[in-house]
């Protein structure tokens, strides 16, 4: 296969997909009743492909299928016919060349989450789409001193974006180095935690969600772990656990806590730490991602939960056929089943030398994340999701900066909802937020509060975007194209 005979168009062709402005009226129920789904399933990772020789070729096929989901099934979007689709295990300075074929009746695209690799010729250019029947191949160099860390991907067709992920397409790829030969880790046991909440049912009517649905962020029935319904774990006391946990949900926020053991942080998105940092509990905003060591130490079942979050409210009242409010209840993810009793293994005491951001900024932006606008909230004619005062139209660039320049951007959420902000490409540290010294790609930007960034746009000039990672949100137009020019 080539790319030669790929079909691709510019994403002008399908802006009539997706309204910038969302009229709300008769908003519509999920038709399909949810048939009941049993739990317990044995933790399993997903599928893997390995690079050899620093080169790794794969097919991925886009396919509406059903499959197992406890004793039974559910319609999902899979990649080569599962969820998450297989994960691409890859080493700084590899050639990864993927080959996507859309056999879905609505076009898609593949975006990289978090890597830093070109977002133009064939690389990780979000404005390529894939029609159905189609296909197109990608070619990502990732560059030799790239991070180690787990990243993701995932579509990326402006309109369609949070309905082909929450239908489940979704991978991961992992990227390792020298790093991963600290001691300590080398001899931990490593799992992959892909968490997602589909829509339970047998028919594409899953899909469907209201308009009210859409504005708050699109939630399903259930949580899943690497497509299983509450698995158990069966760690020794006495070892290392190295969980590696991504976000793949198009909306829902968790916020993690494991019964009885602290989580030891050791890497934020791609971002490695330079120690572990010891923490109760971790929030992850759709997109993020985080990296912890675990010490089971005594006998016994613990659970490994979501605790209560409530991301806010678009506003508008209930009785709609969604939900009002966006608060999750407590939810068990898994089970982790601890034998014997030891004392905990020992911490790497460090991890890597953090490569400071450059001091000199030679750029401030506010960029400013809102929901509201014509009939305004409440009383609900329409509602707009804007970044800087605009939807998202293509081909508008709304930022140019400089190559080998660092800017300083305060993100601001005048809204009441959180929104986690994601830009592509270039990754950044947190000068004032969440506190993380690690790099990120992704950062939750809590109602009516601002997160400072600082960003270098080190190489890899080229033209992509920054969003709202609640997928929906994105859809409805909070995102913005970023030109970087030499
Ligand atoms: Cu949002």
């Amino acid at each position: 296969m080539n790319g030669n005979g790929s079909t691709r168009r510019e994403f002008l062709t399908l802006v009539g997909t997706s309204t910038a402005v969302l009229v709300v009226a008769g908003c519509t129920t999920n038709q399909t009743a949810a048939p009941p789904v049993p739990s317990g399933g044995v933790f399993a990772q997903p599928a893997e492909s390995h690079s050899v020789d620093g080169r790794l070729a794969v097919t991925l096929v886009a396919e509406a299928t059903m499959v197992p989901l406890g004793t039974g099934t559910r319609y999902a979007y899979t990649y080569n016919g599962s969820t998450p689709g297989p994960t691409l295990r890859v080493r700084p300075g590899d050639t990864v060349v993927v080959t996507l074929q859309n056999r879905l009746d609505t076009d898609t695209n593949l975006h990289t989450h978090g890597l830093h690799v070109s977002p133009t010729g064939g690389s990780d250019d979000v404005f390529v789409m894939v029609r159905p029947g189609g296909e197109h191949t990608y070619t990502y160099d990732i560059p030799a001193d790239h991070p180690s860390g787990l990243f993701w991907y995932h579509p990326h067709a402006h309109g369609h974006v949070a309905e082909q992920i929450a239908a489940g397409l979704a991978g991961a790829i992992v990227i390792s180095d020298d790093l991963d030969d600290i001691t300590e880790i080398t001899a931990s046991t490593e799992r992959l935690f892909i968490l997602a909440d589909p829509s339970i049912g047998d028919s594409k009517a899953i899909l469907a969600t209201s308009q009210m649905g859409r504005m708050q962020g699109r939630e399903g029935d259930i949580v899943v772990v690497n497509g299983i319904v509450q698995p158990t774990v069966a760690v020794v006391a006495g070892t290392l656990e190295r969980w590696r946990i991504l976000n793949s949900s198009a909306s829902r926020y968790y916020r993690l806590a494991l019964d009885n053991h602290q989580l030891h942080v050791i890497a934020s998105d791609g971002g490695r730490l330079t120690a572990p940092v010891t923490v109760s509990e971790i929030l992850l905003a759709p997109g993020e991602r985080t990296e912890v060591l675990v010490t089971p130490i005594a006998a016994g079942s613990n659970r490994l939960r979501a605790l209560r979050y409530d991301r806010g409210s678009s506003g508008m009242g209930g009785g709609m056929g969604g939900r009002a409010s966006t608060s999750t209840a407590e939810t068990v993810i898994a089970t982790v089943n601890v034998t014997g009793t030891a004392a905990a293994a020992a911490l790497p005491p460090s991890l890597a030398k953090l490569s400071p951001i450059s001091p000199t900024i030679t750029a401030t932006r506010t960029v400013t994340l809102a929901m509201g606008g014509g009939g305004g909230m409440g009383g609900g004619s329409m509602m707009a999701f804007t970044i800087d005062g605009k939807s998202f139209v293509p081909g508008r660039t709304d930022i140019t900066a400089r190559l080998g320049t660092t800017e300083q951007w305060s993100i601001r959420n005048t809204s009441v909802m959180d929104h986690p902000f994601h830009l592509h490409v270039w990754p950044f540290q947190i000068i004032d937020g969440p506190p993380t010294s690690g790099w990120k790609d992704t950062v939750n930007v809590p109602a009516r509060s601002t997160v400072t960034i600082r960003v270098t746009f080190t190489d890899l000039p080229g033209r992509t975007v920054y969003h709202c990672h609640i997928l929906d949100h994105e859809d409805l137009g909070m995102m913005g194209i970023i030109d970087v020019t030499p």
